[in-house]
Formats: C-alpha cells, sequence, structure tokens
C-alpha cells in the first residue's frame, strides 16, 4: 500500500492526508517525529534527501516529496485540478504563493508556539512572522471577496494547500477572525465531501 510518512499536527502533513481521504485513495500513515529527529535518520536521509515531511513511499518503490507536488500528483485526472491549462498555471500560482510567503510565515509561527512552545528568544522572530502572516491572510482577503474559491469558482487543490495552515493560524497568534472573506472560505472548505480535521486519526 502507499505509505506516507507524515506528522497529524504538520500543515503540510494534513494536505496530503486531507486530499487522499477525499479522493477516497488508501495508503497507511508512517508517524514521523520532526521533534525527535526521526527525519534526520541515515535511513529517512537514505530515501528522503532532504529530510523533510510530508513524503510518499509508492508500492513500486518510487517516492515523491513536496507537499504540493504531492498535491498535484494525486489531483491529477480529478476535479479537484483544472484540465484547462490557464486554470491549472493559476492553481500552481497560488501554491507558490502558499510556500514562498504565506507558510513560511503562518506556519512559522504556528511552529515558535505550538513546537517550540514560545522561547523568549525567539519572540522578536514570532513577532515577525506574525506581522507577515496577517499580509499573507490579507492578500487571501482581496482575493476572496471578489471569489468563492481560489480557482475557477471551485474547490481545488490551490484551497487545500493554503487552508491547511491558515484554518490553525490563531494557533500562531495569527487572528484571522477580522477577515470575513477568509472565514467564509474556511467554513465552505470544512464543507467539502468526506472532509477530515487536522490530526484526526486515519480512515483508510
Ligand atoms: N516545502 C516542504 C516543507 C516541508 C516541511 O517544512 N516539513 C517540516 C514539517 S511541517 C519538517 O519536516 N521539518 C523537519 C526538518 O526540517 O527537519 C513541503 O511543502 O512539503
Amino acid at each position: 500500500m502507499l505509505k506516507v510518512f507524515g506528522d497529524h499536527n504538520s500543515g503540510n502533513c494534513f494536505k496530503v492526508r486531507l486530499l487522499l481521504e477525499q479522493l477516497a485513495i488508501p495508503y497507511t500513515w508512517i508517524p514521523v517525529d520532526i521533534l525527535k529527529g526521526e527525519s534526520r535518520t541515515p535511513e529517512f536521509l537514505a530515501k528522503f534527501p532532504n529530510g523533510q515531511i510530508p513524503a510518499v513511499e509508492f508500492v513500486d518503490g518510487r517516492r515523491l516529496t513536496e507537499s504540493n507536488a504531492i498535491l498535484n500528483y494525486f489531483a491529477d485526472g480529478t476535479p479537484l485540478l483544472p484540465e484547462d491549462r490557464f486554470e491549472r498555471a493559476q492553481v500552481l500560482q497560488w501554491m507558490f504563493f502558499e510556500q514562498y510567503t504565506h507558510e513560511p510565515s503562518v506556519a512559522s509561527a504556528r511552529y515558535i508556539v505550538r513546537y517550540l512552545k514560545r522561547p523568549p528568544e525567539h519572540e522578536k522572530v514570532l513577532q515577525k512572522r506574525i506581522a507577515e502572516g496577517l499580509e499573507a491572510i490579507a492578500v487571501m482577503e482581496r482575493h476572496l471577496t471578489n471569489n468563492q474559491y481560489f480557482v475557477g469558482s471551485r474547490y481545488t487543490i490551490a484551497d487545500i494547500a493554503l487552508y491547511a495552515y491558515t484554518h490553525v493560524a490563531h494557533e500562531g497568534l495569527i487572528d484571522i477572525s477580522p477577515f470575513s472573506a477568509v472565514s467564509r472560505w474556511i467554513a465552505a472548505v470544512k464543507a467539502q465531501p468526506r472532509y477530515v480535521e487536522m490530526g484526526a486519526a486515519q480512515s483508510s
């Protein structure tokens, strides 16, 4: 069976789990504790040289990393990745935004608070990440004020990529409640068929 190496509390890993659940693709979840260095062992690095999760291993031995690359692979040929060439590029546009602008601030603030327990020596960086995170959420708000979803008026993997850390942004002390369009969109993602909560046990 397909193996997914991940951490149930990681947003990047949650993206993969949410998509596999929504597409009803069976998989085995293999927990990896990054704080214990389990993604940096010689065995893990031999399989996945970048030493990060999520990482997937197919039955035939092929492997894939980078959450958004994994989403693109599994969503290909499904309604969650548009066939139209321009819309596909728009999906990538938002996924690159997520990785370059959104995740480094929103996920990083959450990591400092939730995983590192907000040590005083990280406070300056935390405040910077919170400010940057709010700017990223404001970009989403501007788009979602006039659009129901990120691409093509329907739910795609661009929504999954951006939802993962946005819906838990408060865990990094980023308050998204003033952003009404983002809040409405979060409710719309939660209402999607076969939605699962982050951190929940795997069902397949
Ligand atoms: N760009 C990567 C980021 C993956 C990433 O940052 N993974 C974190 C957990 S969320 C990790 O493995 N950290 C452990 C480490 O870097 O040693 C993706 O989207 O998959």
